[in-house]
């Protein structure tokens, strides 16, 4: 009998896995379109000037502005507006932080009783902002600039107020008395459907492609137009395939396409230009241009959200009148659900509002070392001999490597946290084996449970109600990889400690200290849910409907198993967790990559803008699938993507189980060269990366930037999405093409720069037309950087611990430079109580300087490091020096002339210091003579 039901359920899995691969190919029409979403087609619909709401009652109390809002007069010309009698005051309150930051919460009234209140996102603002609050103690109010309409004004910061504006109302920040910098609501399309009670007739349900959604709350939808001034581009808003600079999606002269979309969806073999939402939404747009400089502006839900950016603006018809001074960019956000929780960040530079968004919510969490090196993936290694095969070739190859990583095959029955009883009888010696050489293992752990009896977890969830329940109350149950499947319900805090507990040494059974996590289909992905999700109308804690937190159930997954790892065990070491889904905040928690990409140039090319993209809300820590997931790329692809791929601050090499097997060594000898050489190239950059990982941990600044990051006013960089900077000294240009021969590239700014391997100079605030190497894509190191490098090879980061350094100098005009180093444990917090080594080296006048960067917070605790600098590098030096003297030891030590790592096609030799010897932690100089 059950070995009936098994074949049954196996036979049902099959014939719709089978269905599956037809319904998952990106077809348009399995996804729902603007059109096809009630609130999204209504609130597009609108015209400028349809809202009629009214601040009135403004005062300030509890160190906030507040206010209520009130149709001011019924509009019969706005059918689709709300009852009279069904709408009640709403309130709106404005509070103002440190460094520039503005808060807007528009919401229902609870003292007007509202059947229920509505949703607000938690766990995503860090407690600290709060406390950074600037308690209002007064407004202003005055008429501006001509209006007939009064305005409240506050402090926000030194050379900026907050505006509200009363009838119609709408709020702003501008500079002291002058230009705005972002408004919302200027073009009166804010819209605010109340809850109300369902009345005969109302017909509240939505159906689409088989699916109902019963809607029992009606329609809650929140819209508004937001408007960014001095703007050129527009940026932000991940999850999309497309471009770093937001193409319009509407307005006078643009062809209309779909509105950028934010629904976490597992989209099958996604397109590579598309505003189509993809695994994770971050809500936060960024308006970057010339005059004005920066500025961002963020809103805090997690319902289904659309965005339309408007070409030139909204018709010139709207009646109302705007500084025509200004370049402006128009943008129209509308959400399903939630309330109005936004956030203004005044910039004025790009690193500023980075600084401020992240201030908001969290910077990225510190990597250990060795998640910074690389990782190899395949769905799936096979079994153990598989995974000892594969580590002994990255060996006999001479390839570094630091993780190996299982996918759901490894487990018994896609339960997670246990190992296929054959395939894998020994996942502890197997993690101890990789151990021994200094590396690590990830496992998959999704948020499927399987609803199988027998299953440990399955039965707890059931027992303690701890799974998402349908619209009817009884327990979610979806189909996914185990079949059918329930979902535990993350929101809730209590469940996500109880899952955290599942990391424990003792209730993983198999794991070890060197096991790490991957979170995947945590969209949450559910193949025969509406859109391959859980449906909107299915009930989390405290009756809150999926609809109203969907974007950011992944977050609270990848949030839960996070805290896992840092529960487990002695606690001491920091987690290592990837996840697919995301939200505003994930960078506290871990990893991201881009999902399902496909072994095609496009998605090679795509692949930049979206890391970049999550770099500057945020997430730092981004890589894409090395190689493409989906289908077999072409050797010249293959390493041309490791050759970038060595560049993401996520560096993983994965592919999708029919493809061909891919490991490094398996294109011949010349390609596995030139993917060694690859790897080898981001192992000796490590020290760098490393150092700018904490960079982005203390100020929100992401590893990789687009060009206008640090080239803040040179237009020509503004759409640049095909190279990035990687911190501040280093610029990399993918090539996107296969036998490319050729290849352009941008340099700004008035300093040369310095191929990395070579050291050919080349004049900055040009574009250079280049051969194309096929030994590395071209990366230049910007003159006036220090870059610190490990040079020697080993199996593993773990294993350079006590390397030596090399320092290289590239020197600007003046004959300068400066860099840093970042270095400590590599693995623990102590890091947070000041066990670290942070290092500024200068070298001016030919005397290179190295001293303490002073600790961002007290802290007793201390690193040391034996280290020492075994080679200095001076690229660009114009005199041709004999020695080097070092001081305060007063030692001389020889200097050569030699090419950098080959030589280069212009014959420019490099100045080498060798064996200076001098302690990396210690404070010294050394004259060049
Ligand atoms: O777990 C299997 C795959 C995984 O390899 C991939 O990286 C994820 O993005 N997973 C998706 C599910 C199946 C995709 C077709």
């Amino acid at each position: 009998m059950k070995i009936q039901m098994r074949n049954l359920t196996l036979l049902l899995f099959v014939l719709l896995s089978s269905q599956l691969t037809s319904v998952f190919s990106w077809k348009k029409d399995e996804f729902r379109n603007c059109n096809q979403t009630p609130f999204c087609k209504r609130a597009r619909n609108r015209n400028p000037g349809f809202c009629t709401l009214e601040a009135h009652d403004v005062s300030i109390s509890a160190g906030e502005l507040t206010a209520k809002l009130s149709p001011k007069k019924s509009h019969q010309d706005n059918p689709d507006q709300q009852d009279e009698d069904q709408v009640k005051p709403l309130i709106l309150s404005l509070s103002v932080f440190q460094d520039g930051i503005v808060r807007l919460k528009i919401d229902e009234d609870p003292k007007l009783d509202p059947p229920k209140k509505r949703f607000e996102v938690p766990e995503v603002i860090l407690p600290e902002f709060l406390n950074k609050k600037i308690w209002l103690q007064r407004h202003s109010t005055e008429t501006i600039g001509g209006d007939n309409s009064p305005s409240s004004i506050v402090y926000v910061a030194d050379g900026y107020e907050a505006v509200l504006r009363h009838d119609p109302f709408e709020v702003y920040v501008r500079e002291k008395g002058g230009n705005r910098v972002v408004s919302l609501n200027s073009h009166g399309l804010f819209d605010f459907e109340q809850l109300r009670v369902k009345k005969e007739g109302d017909d509240w349900e939505e159906r689409f492609k088989g699916h109902t959604d019963t809607r029992p709350y009606g329609p809650q939808s929140i819209s508004f137009d937001v408007s960014f001034y001095g703007s050129d581009f527009v940026y932000g808003i991940p999850e999309h395939a497309s471009s770093l600079a937001l193409k319009p999606t509407k307005g006078p002269g643009v062809e209309e396409s779909e509105p950028y979309r934010l629904f976490n969806l597992d989209v099958f073999e996604y397109i590579h230009d598309s505003p189509f939402g993809l695994y994770g939404s971050i809500p936060f747009m960024i308006s970057h241009g010339k005059y004005r400089g920066t500025s961002g502006f963020f809103w805090l839900n997690a319902a289904e959200m659309q965005i339309d950016v408007l070409g030139s603006g909204w018709n010139a018809d709207s009646g109302i009148s705007l500084p025509s001074s200004q370049s402006r960019i128009d943008t129209l956000w509308m959400s399903e659900a939630g309330i109005v929780d936004a956030f203004f960040f005044v910039g004025p530079k790009p690193k500023d509002v980075v600084r401020q968004y992240t201030t908001v919510t969290g910077t990225p969490a510190m990597p250990q070392l060795f998640a910074a090196g690389y990782h190899q993936c395949r769905w799936n290694y096979r079994d153990e001999e598989d995974v000892e095969n594969v580590d002994s070739k990255f060996d006999e190859h001479d390839i570094p490597y630091d993780v190996l990583w299982l996918d759901i095959e490894h487990t018994d029955g896609k339960k997670y946290f246990t190992w296929d009883p054959v395939l894998f009888p020994h996942p502890e010696e197997m993690q101890r084996k990789l151990a021994a050489k200094g590396r690590h293992m990830v496992t998959i752990v999704d948020p499927h449970i399987k609803r199988d009896e027998s299953f440990h977890l399955h039965k707890e969830a059931t027992q303690k109600g701890y799974y998402v329940k349908d619209a009817s109350g009884n327990d979610y149950d979806g189909w996914c990889w185990p079949g059918s499947s329930s979902y535990p319900d993350m929101l809730n805090e209590e469940i996500r400690s109880w899952w955290a507990d599942k990391f424990s040494f003792g209730n993983y059974v198999g794991s070890t200290p060197s096991l790490y996590i991957w979170n995947d289909m945590n969209e949450p992905s559910v193949f025969n849910g509406p859109e391959v999700t859980m449906p909107r109308d299915a009930l989390h804690e405290g009756g809150v409907e999926h609809r109203e937190l969907h974007n950011a159930y992944g977050y609270y997954f990848h949030m839960a198993s996070t805290e896992g790892l840092l529960k487990r065990g002695d606690g001491k070491d920091r987690p290592f967790v990837l996840s697919r889904a995301l939200f505003a905040g994930s960078q506290r928690h871990g990893a991201i990559w881009t999902g399902d990409n496909t072994a095609d140039w496009d998605h090679l090319r795509v692949s930049v803008p979206m890391i970049l993209t999550l770099g500057l809300t945020g997430i730092s820590f981004a890589g894409a699938d090395v190689g493409g997931f989906f289908g077999n790329p072409e050797p010249g692809l293959w390493v041309r993507w490791y050759q970038l791929g060595a560049f993401y601050p996520f560096f993983r090499g994965h592919a999708h189980q029919d493809t061909k097997r891919r490991e490094p060594w398996l294109f011949g000898e010349r390609n596995t060269e030139l993917v060694r050489d690859a790897i080898h190239m981001r192992y000796m950059l490590l020290p760098y990366f490393y150092t700018l990982f904490r960079e982005a941990n203390v100020s929100g600044v992401p590893v990789i930037r687009p060009l206008w990051m640090e080239f803040p006013s040179d237009e020509a960089t503004f759409s640049n999405d095909e190279a990035f900077m990687v911190g501040s000294s280093l610029l990399v240009q993918g090539v996107y093409t296969e036998r490319a021969k050729h290849v352009s590239v941008y340099l700004p700014g008035k300093e040369s720069w310095y191929d990395l391997r070579t050291g050919e100079v080349f004049k900055g605030g040009k574009t250079h037309k280049l051969e194309v190497s096929e030994e590395s894509v071209p990366a230049f190191q910007r003159a006036g950087t220090i870059i610190p490098r490990k040079d020697r090879f080993r199996r593993s980061s773990t294993q350079m611990t006590n390397d030596p350094y090399t320092l290289v100098i590239a020197l600007n005009s003046t004959q300068e430079a400066e860099g840093e180093l970042y270095v400590d444990d590599g693995k623990s917090f102590e890091f947070a109580k000041g066990a670290y080594i942070h290092r500024r080296f200068t070298f001016s006048d030919g005397l290179l300087t190295s001293i303490s960067i002073p600790p961002t917070s007290p802290g007793k605790a201390r690193f040391s490091s034996e280290c020492i600098i075994e080679r200095i590098i001076l690229i660009g030096y114009s005199v041709k020096p004999k020695t080097a003297l070092i001081e305060p030891s007063n030692q001389k030590v020889e200097i050569e002339l030699g090419p950098l790592l080959v030589k280069p096609r212009g014959g420019s030799a490099v100045t080498t210091v060798r064996k200076p010897n001098i302690p990396i932690a210690g404070d010294w100089t050394i004259k060049i003579l």
